[in-house]
């Protein structure tokens, strides 16, 4: 096996082989109702909004309004994908805290260990960018300071599922957490700064002022949550951790995207760029649909 296949297997080893099969893992979530339901109240909220934005979005003639209405829809895309696979038993397992940890020796369904909700960490990559785009577009931004907000969003993820599947140290467990925050202040600098002049500029500023204080408390939520649940000082248990994560989600993905919606409906001039806005072609307006 080349290195590389040795290390994609470890991983696969480390994640799904843990001692509980996945239908033992869907059936311990079915049995925590509050944790079954901080899950599906999810998969309902994400199908919702996307039938809420395809809808509204019914009558977008501007590719600019379209591309950000698109964005706000995939957030939802996977958003229900990531419930699901928490649902499922998927993107769950049960893992073992080092050595110093407040949950060391604790036992989970039999197995040593705690339910670990990895799926969310992963699937954060890729659903923090499309708010990203949406939030940058609507400010104004140019494209290199999007881009940096999603390559720093996409770091902090990964950095973050680090952070929760670390078993090897318990100060390796908060050096990726550290890692993870500082990529996380990047973003939270060019919201606060940069965007929040462009949007001023933009002629946004009033929206854009709701949506950065949804989305800056919202994901500080995010870090405060790990920090108090079962990964990290381990104060709060794992139904009350999943039900802060679920309804942080409500409010940064679900409650941003329709706040955002309602204002791109109306296409107005601060955020419309013409016919041939994002063409391949100079000057060429591709047809509509
Ligand atoms: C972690 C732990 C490591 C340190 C930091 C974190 C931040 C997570 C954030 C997540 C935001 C998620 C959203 C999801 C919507 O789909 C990974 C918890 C800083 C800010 C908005």
């Amino acid at each position: 096996m080349s290195p590389l296949s040795t290390t994609a297997f470890d991983v696969q080893h480390a994640l799904l082989e843990n001692g509980l099969t996945q239908a033992e893992l869907f059936e311990y979530v079915f049995d925590d109702t509050a944790l079954a339901l901080s899950f599906v109240l999810n998969i309902a909220l994400a199908g919702f909004t996307i039938l809420g934005i395809a809808y509204l979005g019914r009558n977008l003639t501007d590719p600019r309004a379209k591309i950000i209405a698109i964005s706000l829809m995939l957030i939802s895309v996977v958003s229900i994908s990531s419930y699901s696979g928490l649902t499922s038993g998927l993107t769950l397992s049960i893992i073992e805290m080092p050595a110093g940890h407040p949950a060391e020796g604790v036992t989970t369904a039999g197995e040593d260990g705690v339910l670990t909700m990895w799926g969310r960490y992963l699937t954060w990559t890729f659903s923090t960018p499309f708010i990203l785009i949406a939030l940058g577009m609507i400010a104004g931004s140019n494209w290199t300071k999007i881009l940096t907000t999603v390559a720093f969003t996409i770091a902090m993820c990964v950095t973050g599922l680090a952070a929760a599947l670390t078993t090897s140290s318990l100060a390796m467990r908060w050096w990726w957490f550290v890692i993870s925050s500082i990529f996380f202040l990047v973003i939270v600098y060019v919201i606060l700064v940069d965007w929040t002049a462009e949007a001023e500029r933009t002629g946004t500023a009033d929206l854009f002022g709701t949506l950065k204080l949804l989305t800056v408390v919202g994901w500080f939520g995010y870090p405060i949550l790990w920090a108090l649940g079962v990964e990290g000082f381990a104060v709060l248990d794992v139904a009350i951790t999943s039900w802060g994560y679920s309804l942080l989600d409500i409010l940064t993905k679900y409650i941003v995207t329709f706040v955002a919606m309602f204002y791109v409906i109306d296409e107005p001039d601060a955020i419309t760029g013409g016919d041939d806005y994002g063409s391949s072609l100079p000057e060429f307006t591709p047809a509509d649909d």
